[in-house]
């Protein structure tokens, strides 16, 4: 009997010690295992037909995410396809063995690089620069916008723009591009008529990392994060904080899901997370004219409306818009960005940024999916070496966005029923939110 509660009591503390560790380790995600097999025209036309998460190539072989609950293993060995185990090697300690070729994360920015790298640029550009801390992420990070423009430190009558990195953690690329079109602007300021202009004349606002937990999460324990970090109870972890928008939140399940493991869980109410908040927060302060937020991978520029495939109210503007940056992307690189509205061309969302930017606000909102187009080019992992091209050729869309919203603001002529109309909307928000 005393042998039975000392084993029941080891149990116990065996249980307790198991789901405290999780998330102290990399996690192993009993339902999933990170595959790979050779690359060759037979496989990939296999491949094809098995409808499997096709996650990465890398050196002559395909990269594939297996849910167990969904993949059975023996679809491969049935079409005669050889496969590696190897989940193991997307531990921190072998990562920098993939893509990777220096630190934990390479060229790609940590929170931390990040951090010191935008408190250089204030320091650097004090009359151009203003760091701001916009929120605090559930961990405790900070959140934080640049602010750029002449007479940094007042609040001018000027057009506003937002961009906007890193919904999702996975996405690496996403963080890089807003912040070096910040650093751009402010190294090229007095070297370029155009950027000088540009920058007189707006306040550009920059959250290259909105999602700081996820994007540490990613770096240093699982690379295939996507959500935040918000504990949901036992063994769930994560909030899709592009769900998280307080507009037509939960408007279907398709859109978004209720359930708390899943990859697009919406959180527990509109703006229930903080990093949502921010953005929130933010718009009650500013007056976007228009924003782009960066995600990756597809190679597309998306506008509202995502939750539903009928056309939003400003279709004719936003596609006109989105054509336009298309065509500057390609001539600057030869590469193709289709466009579209998000829920014909991609697929439903509901609760994202862009939606509600459009839906509460009024404001031209795009999200760019970065390159690569598909999984078989990269996926989410794109190498280091791919970095400022992406930056490179999303820059004149991004000139463009700006330059767009300095005419649309001189050529606004302030309604006070826009602005009563406009107050309206916020409030209704807030009461929702509380
Ligand atoms: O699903 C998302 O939040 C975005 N794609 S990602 O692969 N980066 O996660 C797309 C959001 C755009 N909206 C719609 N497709 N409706
Ligand atoms: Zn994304």
């Amino acid at each position: 009997m005393k042998r039975k509660r000392a084993f029941n009591l080891i149990l116990f503390f065996l249980i307790l010690f198991c789901s405290i560790l999780p998330p102290l380790f990399p996690q192993t995600y009993a339902d999933t295992d990170i595959i790979s097999v050779e690359k060759t025209s037979q496989v990939i036309k296999k491949l094809q037909e098995m409808d499997l998460d096709l996650l990465m190539e890398w050196k002559g072989r395909i990269y594939i995410v297996l849910h167990h609950e969904r993949d059975d293993p023996s679809k491969l060995e049935q079409s005669q396809i050889a496969y590696r185990v190897e989940t193991s090697n997307f531990y921190p300690f072998n990562q920098k063995d993939i893509s990777i070729q220096s630190g934990v994360n390479g060229d790609y920015h940590t929170y931390q690089e990040l951090e010191r790298d935008l408190v250089a640029l204030e320091e650097n550009y004090p009359h151009l620069v203003r760091l701001h801390d916009i929120g605090k992420s559930l961990e405790g990070r900070n959140i934080y916008a640049l602010k750029i423009s002449d007479n940094v430190s007042l609040d001018e009558n000027e057009a506003e723009v937002l961009f906007i990195g890193c919904h999702h953690a996975r996405e690496w690329i996403s963080v890089e591009v807003p912040y070096l079109l910040g650093k751009y602007l402010v190294e090229n300021y007095g070297s370029n008529p155009r950027v000088r202009d540009l920058v007189d004349h707006s306040q550009i606002w920059i959250v290259p990392l909105l999602n700081p937990d996820g994007l540490e999460y990613s770096v240093y324990f699982y690379r295939y994060w996507r959500k935040n970090r918000r504990y949901n109870g036992p063994g769930s972890y994560g909030v899709d904080i592009n769900r998280n928008y307080d507009y037509m939140w939960g408007f279907d399940n398709e859109g978004s899901s209720p359930d708390t493991f899943s990859e697009v869980y919406r959180g527990p109410a509109p703006f229930s997370e903080p990093e949502t908040q921010a953005i929130h927060d933010l718009f009650l302060q500013r007056k976007f004219q228009a924003l782009i937020s960066y995600h990756n991978y597809s190679q597309v520029i998306l506008y509202p409306w995502g939750y539903t495939t009928e056309p939003s109210p400003k279709d004719a503007l936003l596609s006109e818009m989105a054509r336009n940056m298309s065509q500057l992307i390609r001539s600057e690189s030869g590469r193709i960005y289709e466009f579209g509205a998000a829920g014909s061309q991609l697929y439903l969302t509901n609760g994202d940024t862009t939606d509600w930017a459009l839906g509460i606000y009024d404001t031209p909102a795009f999200t760019i999916e970065l390159p690569p187009i598909d999984e078989l080019q990269g996926g989410f992992f794109n190498a280091e070496e791919d970095i400022s091209t992406i930056f490179q050729e999303n820059l004149p869309a991004a000139l463009y966005l700006i330059e767009w919203s300095i005419q649309n603001y001189a050529s606004e002529i302030p309604s006070p029923e826009k602005e009563a109309d406009h107050k309206e909307k916020t409030t209704q928000t807030r009461t929702f939110k509380n």
